[in-house]
């Protein structure tokens, strides 16, 4: 685990003027503590650090947390056990992951420390976690390589007569048999007039020939995601196919262009955006143009019509647009990359000529 997380983490208390932030989400303790389990807490003070789980967990936060005291109370509820340790005191500003924490536990935390002021803080680790070190572009580098030769891989199976849910369960199989922990999220696979779903869930419904095939997917290594999607066509594209595929490539590989530190979520948005507007189909776009990852899969930044935060050197985010025409069919294409001071990396790799397979 990199060290000098803990300190970042600290420099966030000052700047939102907390005294120790809690930690009870599974992305946010690893990426602080480096515990992978599932169930755990963290207090972050500006001077000491605890680390609190159960039984099951023992060895785990043992061998993976460092830097913070380790703590196995007999006692189940973490957040009581926390109250015994005595180092939240009442006098005390703590932040907590409003965007996560259960609306039950917030009424047990302030039962359980009264006079401790609890401010939602949930920004504050998203702040923290979108500006990627070098390991973590690489272990999304490597899930993006996992996902680029499941696709080239998968492409065998693409034919008329199997089904959606069948070609979901192939990709998670090669997948992980190249050496992805587990699917980044579920697989979304719409073929024909599905594609008009940008989230479809994969179903019975068997591929026919002359329908696009959409397909949304992404390995993960070391907890870090790669999130891709392309899309295909089972044997020859008509006219229509072809025009709108060639929209969305036009307007990813536009914002891929001009994606850099510096502008904003809603610049990189528009990139992209007003070139499908040009065309005619601005109503058929109606998603942002991408989202930062990490231990997240939906994280900051955003790039879309809203986001007005400039984009920053090192963070990592999927770039998407798509075409969706109700009771006709849909297209996306979608990388990852990293931003980068004049322009942007790309992560990922399958091809995007149009196939017609
Ligand atoms: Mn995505």
């Amino acid at each position: 685990m990199n060290s000098d997380r803990l300190k970042r983490l600290r420099a966030e208390l000052e700047r939102f003027d907390l005294d120790a932030m809690l930690l009870r989400y599974a992305s946010n303790l690893r990426y602080i503590s480096g515990y992978s389990g599932s169930n755990g807490l963290a207090l972050v003070t500006r001077d000491a650090a605890f680390f609190l789980t159960d039984f099951r967990y023992k060895t785990q936060a043992q061998q993976e947390v460092s830097q913070m005291q380790v703590r196995v109370p007999v006692e189940a509820d973490l957040f009581a056990a926390l109250a015994e340790q005595g180092v939240l005191k009442a006098s005390m500003v703590c932040g907590f992951e409003g965007n996560r924490l259960s609306y039950e536990s917030y009424v047990h935390l302030e039962q359980l420390f009264p006079g401790t002021e609890f401010r939602d803080a949930s920004m504050l680790m998203e702040t923290l976690a979108s500006v990627k070190e070098e390991s973590e572009i690489r272990d999304i580098r490597q899930a993006a390589a996992i996902s680029d030769k499941a696709f080239l891989e998968l492409l065998n199976e693409i034919k008329p007569g199997i089904s959606e849910r069948r070609l979901d369960a192939k990709l998670s199989y090669i997948m992980k048999s190249l050496g992805s922990e587990r699917d980044s999220f579920d697989t979304i696979v719409a073929s024909g007039v599905n594609g008009a779903k940008p989230h479809h869930k994969p179903g019975d419904k068997l591929l026919r020939k002359g329908e696009f095939v959409t397909i949304d997917f992404g390995a993960m290594v070391n907890g870090y995601h790669a999130d891709v999607t392309r899309t295909v066509c089972l044997g020859n594209a008509d006219e229509k196919q072809k025009e709108i595929y060639a929209i969305v490539l036009q307007a990813q590989q536009r914002a891929l262009d001009g994606i850099r530190a510096g502008i904003s979520g809603k610049e990189a948005d528009a990139l992209a955006r007003d070139l499908i507007a040009q065309k005619g189909y601005t109503e058929y776009f109606g998603h942002g143009l991408g989202h930062g990852l990490g231990y997240e899969i939906h994280a900051e930044p955003r790039l879309s019509p809203k986001y007005e935060e400039k984009l920053q050197v090192n963070q990592v985010v999927t770039v998407e647009p798509g075409i969706y025409i109700p009771d006709w069919g849909g297209v996306r294409i979608e990388d990852d990359v990293v931003i980068k001071e004049k322009g942007c990396l790309v992560l990922s790799a399958a091809p995007k000529t149009l196939l017609e397979l």
